[in-house]
């Protein structure tokens, strides 16, 4: 036997017991072969019991399997939008075996209707562009078939993986990103017996209905995930009551479940039980590792995330290097001796509670948040979450919840991942006033040794005080309904919006009603939504506030609604509206709907979460004018280009409208362009607000005014493509500048990269610039004379007593990666190749194989038409040529140090130092820049050292590249924002040019002059 296949699994939970019997086999027989698993998704893109793709990678990628795939059930038309998920987010090789087509009954029998050429050209594509591994057919595919595909793939190189995919839980049926954007990821409390009286009522009358709606109503107040706990001292079957919890809300709710127990066999039961991936709460080493031992182990069989106490055989780890040293430990039994990855582990750092006044732990909040922050340093790729209300335990129901918050809202920014909260014990950072945030920070950060009792006395007088103040004070008097309106959604306060809006639009003006609900509609609901969306991303709200924000604006626009005008009579065209697949946000849609069924038009509404298929399907079946898709996630709008593909591919000719926060008429031009490189004819129509949208319905509707529109967009959307294009490579045809390569023969170096761990510090100095120190991070900037002078000399005193003290205790910490690889100019492209291309030869016929990245630099548009790629050898020469790529890094403790100084507010003392790692990361890289210039023996003074972002070389993402081709992350423990810029922050990457005649140079337009203006598209 090759390989141990299990196929058409249309259960997932099927395929999990199917995998571990076929682990139990290997076991007992001895034998092991390699396992592919296939899963079949219907024409939705889901398996018969609701998985879609995203859970299903979650589920199985864990689980020691070799192959993931897709068999059976339809054509590869239907597998189009999942094999593509699978090939971007899939570290395992990608399988795809469909069926010849949909079958069509044909007088009683299935009759498979895609021919061979179809079919194998179909597969084809998906090798090229989703980085299949593995085809084949199912159902209705004949030898015919498999021949041509064998003919057309035969000889094809297996496609490179992703190295690492995102962590995801999973419930039966959706995957949940374990890094929520913005943080915390919320882990839902209530279904626990030892923490809710009513759900241990509950579960001891074995009312299971009952407990689903407990969880359900956690999920609707915004938890990502549920904790479950059937540990009640009244029975002795905690097993199997969480069988049958697990078993209940698994199909009854559409969030990942946290098994919390201290019992192995309810482990067991539970992670048997539950379809989707899981997280386990929790384990530590309090008596030793040997159960630590036993949950990993279960973990690794379940694949299972698992929660990770900073405890060990000395209790519970009270200051931040403990908390980091049994982290270390944990890390090391479950990642090195279990297998687990270190997306597997979340830390919990722990809390004390601060009311007791004790003095051993008046720092324990100090020390939890820099736990955090250690944790997730020290060891890349690991979570941490938090239980924060443990921190005001013993403090008056009024005084906990601004605590918990400000915890909260500190531990999310030094790093935390998830937390277990209860709404209602939190109050809002944003709505904590600046006197009760400072209180709670004096007691969190032991500021003062008052602080426990300033608190406690604030608090009393408050709770003295509240009951009569709330009945006094409404914070709303003396404002205008307008800024009322805005503070009831900011506030969450339903009560009063409708008698506001009334006030609004009944106020005399020379406006009709329908034009001042218009206004109270773009002046103070949107505002108001976007203010709120603001404070979520900054971490001063977290999700459930925003979800009851979101209820008062839904109640708003429902009682604006009858002040809109409303046209009656024959229909003016036909709409389907949808939010897309994965996203839940449905106000802007719901809102597009009212405006445009106000105005005559009829609108199919398929709601949110929309799959493309049901879209399509819909737009073709009511023979719509047109479609119109919403998208308020980075994510999600990725939907849209895939659909207008897809309407493309089936030849379908519906214009598309599109909108929502997360994109811009940029967006909109762009996606215009096709996938084939033609445009989409029909067009796509980006619209800032309903308005537009009804504007471009109108224009759509009208024979006279559709071909202007039409005409207007290709032309926005061909000069906005032909810019892309400008931006990312060299225009074709354009004359290149005149510099004669001097190529560098890599043949005499040693290739590859490198490590130096650390730099002297004193010599790193020594190339310190002072001049942009003092002028530009320590803000002396355009200052002269006597002003300078007098500047000069207090900065120089400051620098020296800085300096003198990172000599002494070393939290500057230079250090870097960098490397040597062969390379060639393509046009505006730099290809760099694996070291093994110089034994073939330049000429070798194999080097398009070790091609392992190219970078793509803009050129010139005029005067010298200088592009980065022309210093180097042109691919035409046949010779190779040498370019040299570095990475420094001061390390992360001056971030740290950074943040402590901010969270002390020593904001003076912070800016000085971070001025001064940030320069001295460049006095690094010019260090090390030195370093390169004398190992490839060039003269002093010749070579230049480029870094992205500038206007040579703009390309962030490229940055990607540099981590992909030097051990950045394994040996800097250096990281990408999504945005692609470094962390730590005081580091810079660098491509070495090593020609003579380099030089600096501007691109006509700057970074920053490209970013303004893609802004304001
Ligand atoms: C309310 C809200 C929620 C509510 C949604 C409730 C609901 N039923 O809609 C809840 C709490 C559920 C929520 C959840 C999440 N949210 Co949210 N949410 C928001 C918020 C604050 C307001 C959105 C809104 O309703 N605006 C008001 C409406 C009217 O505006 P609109 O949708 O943009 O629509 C207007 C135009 O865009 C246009 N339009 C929109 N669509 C269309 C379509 C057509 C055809 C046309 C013609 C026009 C058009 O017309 C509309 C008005 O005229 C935004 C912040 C923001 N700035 O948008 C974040 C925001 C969108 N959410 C965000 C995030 C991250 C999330 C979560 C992932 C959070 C989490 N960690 O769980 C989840 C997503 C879950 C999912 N899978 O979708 C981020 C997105 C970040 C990103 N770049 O991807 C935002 C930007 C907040 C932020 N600053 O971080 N969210």
């Amino acid at each position: 036997m090759d390989l141990c296949l299990i196929e058409t699994s249309q259960d997932i939970l099927e395929v999990k017991a199917a995998i571990s019997g076929v682990h139990k086999a290997f076991v007992e027989t001895g034998i092991s072969v390699p396992v592919q698993v296939q899963v079949t998704l219907d024409t939705t893109g889901r398996m018969l019991l609701g998985t879609d793709i995203a859970a299903a990678l979650a589920i199985l990628e864990g689980l020691e399997i070799d192959v993931i795939g897709l068999n059976c059930s339809t054509g590869p038309e239907h597998m189009r939008e999942p094999i593509r998920y699978l090939g971007e987010n899939s570290v395992m090789p990608v399988s795809c075996i469909p069926n010849a087509g949909l079958p069509l009954n044909v007088d009683g029998e299935a009759v498979y209707p895609l021919e061979p050429a179809p079919f194998a050209e179909a597969l084809a594509e998906f090798v090229e562009k989703s980085n299949i591994s593995v085809v084949g057919g199912c159902c209705g595919t004949t030898p015919a078939h498999l021949k041509l595909l064998v003919e057309k793939l035969h000889g094809t190189a297996h496609p490179p993986r992703p190295q690492a995919s995102e962590p995801y839980l999973a419930s039966a049926t959706r995957a949940a990103p374990m890094h929520q954007e913005p943080p915390p990821l919320l882990i839902g409390e209530r279904c626990n017996a030892q923490g809710s009286k009513k759900f241990k009522r509950l579960l001891l009358t074995e009312d299971y209905d009952a407990i689903l709606e407990i969880g359900r109503e956690q999920v609707d107040y915004g938890a990502h995930t549920l904790d479950i706990s059937t540990a009640v001292t009244e029975r002795p079957d905690e097993a199997e009551l969480m069988r049958k919890v697990v078993k209940k809300l698994a199909s009854g709710v559409e969030v990942p479940l946290v098994i919390d127990t201290t019992e192995l066999d309810a482990l067991k039961a539970a992670l048997e039980t539950a379809p989707g991936r899981c997280m386990i709460n929790s384990t530590h080493l309090e008596s030793g590792r040997a159960k630590a031992d036993q949950v990993f182990s279960l973990a690794k069989q379940y694949n299972a995330a698992v929660i990770c106490l900073t405890i060990d055989e000395a209790g519970m780890a009270k200051t931040a290097d403990k908390k980091l040293e049994v982290a270390l430990r944990v890390y090391q039994i479950a990642v090195e001796d279990h297998g687990l990855r270190p997306s597997d582990l979340i830390f919990d750092t722990l809390t004390f509670t601060l009311a007791t006044g004790d003095a051993e732990f008046a720092n324990s909040a100090v020390e939890t948040i820099e736990g955090i922050r250690r944790i997730k340093a020290d060891l890349p790729g690991v979570l941490c979450s938090l239980g924060v209300s443990n921190l005001s335990f013993g403090l008056s129901a009024g005084a906990r919840p601004v605590l918990n918050s400000v915890m909260l809202y500190h531990s999310v920014q030094a790093g935390l991942d998830m937390a277990i909260v209860n709404p209602a014990h939190i109050t809002p950072y944003a709505d904590i006033s600046q006197e009760e945030r400072e209180l709670a920070e004096d007691l969190i950060y032991n500021r003062r040794t008052d602080a426990l009792q300033r608190y406690i006395v604030h608090f009393d007088q408050v709770d003295d005080t509240q009951q009569t103040v709330a009945q006094a004070v409404d914070p709303t008097e003396g404002m205008a309904p307008a800024g009322r309106l805005h503070w009831r959604i900011l506030h969450r306060h339903k009560d009063g919006v409708e008698a506001d809006i009334d006030e609004l639009i009944n106020t005399p003006s020379d406006k009709s009603r329908h034009e001042s609900a218009v206004n109270v509609l773009n002046n103070v609901l949107l505002p108001a939504m976007k203010e709120v969306g603001d404070k979520f991303g900054t971490g001063e709200l977290i999700l459930p506030f925003v979800l009851q924000s979101a209820e008062v604006m839904k109640k708003s626009v429902s009682h604006l609604e009858q002040y809109l005008e409303k046209k009656e009579g024959t229909t003016k065209g036909t709409i389907v509206l949808a939010t897309v697949y994965g996203d839940v946000h449905d106000i802007g849609k719901n809102l597009v709907k009212t405006i445009l069924a106000n105005n005559g038009y009829t609108v199919v509404d398929l709601g949110k979460q929309v799959p493309a298929e049901t879209i399509i399907t819909k737009a073709v079946e009511v023979q719509a004018d047109a479609i119109g898709l919403s998208a308020l996630l980075v994510n999600t709008s990725k939907q849209m280009p895939l659909i207008v593909n897809e309407l493309h591919r089936r030849g379908l000719s519906f214009p598309v409208l599109i909108g929502g926060a997360a994109i811009n008429r940029r967006f909109g031009w762009r996606i215009l362009g096709l996938e084939d490189g033609s445009l989409y004819e029909p067009g796509v129509f980006y619209c800032k607000d309903a308005f537009e949208g009804l504007g471009v319905m109108d224009a759509l509707t009208d024979p006279q005014a559709r071909p202007d529109l039409v005409g207007r967009i290709h032309q926005e959307a061909e000069f906005e493509l032909g810019r892309a294009t400008r931006e990312k490579t060299a225009q074709p045809g354009i004359i290149r500048s005149d510099v004669t390569p001097r190529p560098l023969s890599p043949a005499g170096y040693t290739l590859g990269s490198r490590l130096v761990r650390s730099m002297p510090l004193e010599l790193v100095f020594q190339l310190l610039s002072k001049n942009e120190l003092f002028r530009l991070s320590w803000g002396a900037k355009n200052a002269h004379g006597e002003e300078w002078e007098k500047l000069k000399a207090g900065f120089e005193k400051r620098l020296e007593k800085m300096q003198r003290e990172v000599l002494r205790s070393g939290w500057l910490k230079p250090q870097a990666v960098y490397g040597y690889w062969p390379c060639q100019a393509d046009g505006g492209d730099l290809i760099i190749y694996d070291p093994s291309v110089i034994a073939g030869g330049p000429t070798s016929e194999a080097m398009q194989e070790k091609e392992i990245t190219r970078f793509t630099f803009p050129r010139q548009p005029d005067g010298d038409r200088l592009c980065l790629s022309d210093y180097f050898a042109p691919r035409e020469s046949g010779a190779l040529d040498l370019v040299a790529l570095q990475v420094v890094t001061v390390g992360q403790e001056a971030t740290e140090r950074f943040d402590q100084l901010q969270a002390k507010g020593d904001y003076s003392e912070a800016y000085f130092l971070h001025g001064l790692s940030v320069q001295t990361a460049e006095a690094t890289a010019e260090y090390l820049h030195r370093h390169i210039r004398r190992e490839l023996g060039l003269p002093e003074g010749q070579g230049k050292r480029y870094s992205w972002g500038y206007p040579a070389i703009p390309e962030l993402e490229d940055h990607r590249k540099v981590f992909d081709l030097l051990p950045v992350e394994d040996e800097l423990g250096m990281s990408l924002t999504s945005a692609f810029q470094l962390v730590p922050e005081q580091s810079t990457a660098a491509i070495i040019v090593h020609h003579p005649e380099a030089k600096y140079y501007s691109i006509g337009e700057s970074r920053v002059e490209q970013l303004i203006r893609s802004a304001a598209g």
